[in-house]
Formats: C-alpha cells, sequence, structure tokens
C-alpha cells in the first residue's frame, strides 16, 4: 500500500498526493472509514491501494497531530490568518480567534495583510496592534502583486493553511503563489460589504518549495468555548508572558490587584484590542 496525504474531498472522492508526489485523483473510502462523521479531514495521512480495475481506495486514515475545526482540516503547521485592510472590514475577535486556537493546537500563527494598496495606513495601523505579539506581519497586495515573495518564503518548506473571513482575497493570493491554479475569486457584495463565499471546501496545494499550503472557505464565527475559562490566556502569548509578574499565582488579568496585565495596559506594552478580544473569549468559556 501507498502512504499519502489527503489533498482534496468533494462528493466522496478524494484526492490523494502520494509519497512520492504524484496527485491520484477520485479516490474512493472504504466502506468502514464512511461511518463516522469527521473520519476524514483534509490533511488526512492514509494508506492508499490500488484494485485490479485500477480503482484506488483510502484503506486507513493514520493518527492525527493536530485538527481544526475551522477550517476543517488536520495536520497543518501553521495558520496564515488573512486580514484586508478593508472589504470586508477587519474583525478583530476573528482575529485573534483564530490566532488563539492555532496557539491551542500548537500551531504557529502568522498575519497576512490583504489589499494594503486600498489603504496603505490601515496597513500599517494593523502591523502596529500586533507588533506586541509574536506573530509575523506580512502586508500584501495580490492586485498590485506586492508582498507575494515574503508570502512564499513564509510558507516555504512547511504545510499551512489560510483562514479568515470570506471576501479577504485569500483565493487571491494562492492564485498569486500558482498562477496556473485559476481558483474561482468571488466578488463582495455592495450590500452586505463582505464576500460571497467563493470558496466552498479545503484544499490543499502544493507549492513549488515542497510545501503546503490550504485556501479554506471564509467564515465569520468562532468560538473558544470548549476550552476552560482559565484556558484562554494561554492562547494569548503577550499574557503568558507576562502572568508570572502578576501578584496572585492562577490571576486570570480582569479585576485581580497587582496584576501585571493591567499595568502592561496601562504602560501601553500590550494592545488594548488584544486584551479586549481576550475578556471576551474569557467569558464565553467554560466557566
Ligand atoms: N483591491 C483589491 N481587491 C482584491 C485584492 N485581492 C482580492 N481582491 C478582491 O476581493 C474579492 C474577493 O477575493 P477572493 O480571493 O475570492 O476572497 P476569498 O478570501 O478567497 O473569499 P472566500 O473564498 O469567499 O472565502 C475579489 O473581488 C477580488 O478581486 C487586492 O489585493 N486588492
Ligand atoms: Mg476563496
Ligand atoms: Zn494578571
Amino acid at each position: 500500500m501507498q502512504k499519502g496525504i489527503i489533498i482534496k474531498g468533494i462528493g466522496g472522492l478524494y484526492d490523494v498526493k502520494t509519497e512520492d508526489n504524484c496527485i491520484i485523483t477520485g479516490c474512493r473510502l472504504r466502506g468502514r472509514l464512511k461511518l463516522k462523521h469527521d473520519t476524514v479531514l483534509v490533511g488526512d495521512h492514509c494508506l492508499l491501494s490500488v484494485s485490479t480495475d485500477g480503482t484506488f481506495h483510502v484503506e486507513e486514515i493514520l493518527p492525527r497531530r493536530t485538527s481544526l475545526v475551522r477550517p476543517p482540516i488536520a495536520n497543518i503547521e501553521q495558520v496564515v490568518v488573512v486580514v484586508a485592510v478593508q472589504d470586508p472590514e477587519p474583525n478583530q475577535m476573528l482575529i485573534d480567534g483564530i490566532l488563539a486556537m492555532a496557539e491551542a493546537e500548537g500551531l504557529t500563527g502568522l498575519i497576512c495583510i490583504s489589499k494594503s494598496e486600498l489603504d496603505p495606513q490601515k496597513a500599517e495601523e494593523i502591523e502596529s496592534l500586533y507588533s506586541t505579539v509574536p506573530y509575523p506581519v506580512i502586508k500584501t497586495s495580490a492586485k498590485k502583486d506586492e508582498g507575494i515573495e515574503e508570502l512564499k518564503a513564509s510558507l516555504y518548506a512547511k504545510i499551512s493553511a489560510f483562514a479568515g473571513p470570506s471576501g479577504v482575497g485569500k483565493s487571491s493570493l494562492l492564485n498569486k503563489l500558482r498562477p496556473e491554479l485559476n481558483l474561482e475569486v468571488g466578488e463582495i457584495s455592495k450590500k452586505l460589504g463582505r464576500g460571497k463565499h467563493t470558496t466552498r471546501s479545503v484544499q490543499l496545494i502544493p507549492l513549488e518549495s515542497g510545501g503546503l499550503v490550504a485556501d479554506t472557505p471564509g467564515f465569520s464565527r468562532l468560538t473558544l468555548e470548549t476550552h476552560a475559562k482559565e484556558e484562554i490566556q494561554n492562547f494569548f502569548p503577550e499574557l503568558v508572558r507576562l502572568s508570572s509578574y502578576c501578584r496572585f499565582r492562577g490571576c486570570n488579568h480582569v479585576s485581580e490587584p497587582g496584576c501585571a496585565v493591567k499595568e502592561a495596559l496601562k504602560e501601553k506594552e500590550i494592545a488594548l484590542d488584544r486584551y479586549q478580544s481576550y475578556l471576551v473569549f474569557f467569558e464565553s468559556a467554560k466557566g
């Protein structure tokens, strides 16, 4: 049997990239694998068999190292949060939620500002908001072909997934990385000011560098409700860094006295917007 990675799955048929870099399209699942809802995710490693009539079957899904619910994908190493300077407007809670979710899975995070030619000053503002957090920020414009080489370099030899709301330009950026792909690109609804959910399924795209990057459907809501309240701060690196300076061990940085986070906020050493996102996720998390 051959080993491979599932790179796409639509209507019960899967595309698999084998270890020798062939892409086998239209593989079927063995019946017993169909029983559970999320038995198969794009990014899963699998074993493939071929019948005498040439049909390929996914025989087994190998254990996952990581998995995300949104976007639904397994075994990635890096999440690239795509944030447009406008059309649609940046959604701070969503950005911080995606980054927190990546932290929770032990993945690295990267912020890719898109459409920066529309408002270079706004691009600078977003960049400076994340200056107190250890996430690299790349400013790009698919339209003006800016920042594409830098983006390529950050995807080098890694397995990454783009994530963000519909219409921020995820597919447009991927088309810049691999122009021959010709991924479908949607319009922005003038009335609603957001994308039209053009990309409908997750797909991993092999890059020349040997890396893989996933195009994913946009989404606009995300919760961290499955985590306990006390856990949430662990997903905000700037809070993790400060928490050992708080007076009380186990400080939640909400209203405790002697809180180093509150102090850092006063001194503007950490971003208020990020702290506010933390509070919302803290409040909505399990008791
Ligand atoms: N001005 C400008 N528009 C862009 C840029 N990149 C993409 N767009 C436009 O933004 C719209 C949405 O782009 P898509 O690439 O389909 O966005 P997406 O994030 O893949 O959206 P979903 O697939 O729905 O999640 C299209 O009309 C693009 O032409 C850019 O750099 N500048
Ligand atoms: Mg898309
Ligand atoms: Zn504190």
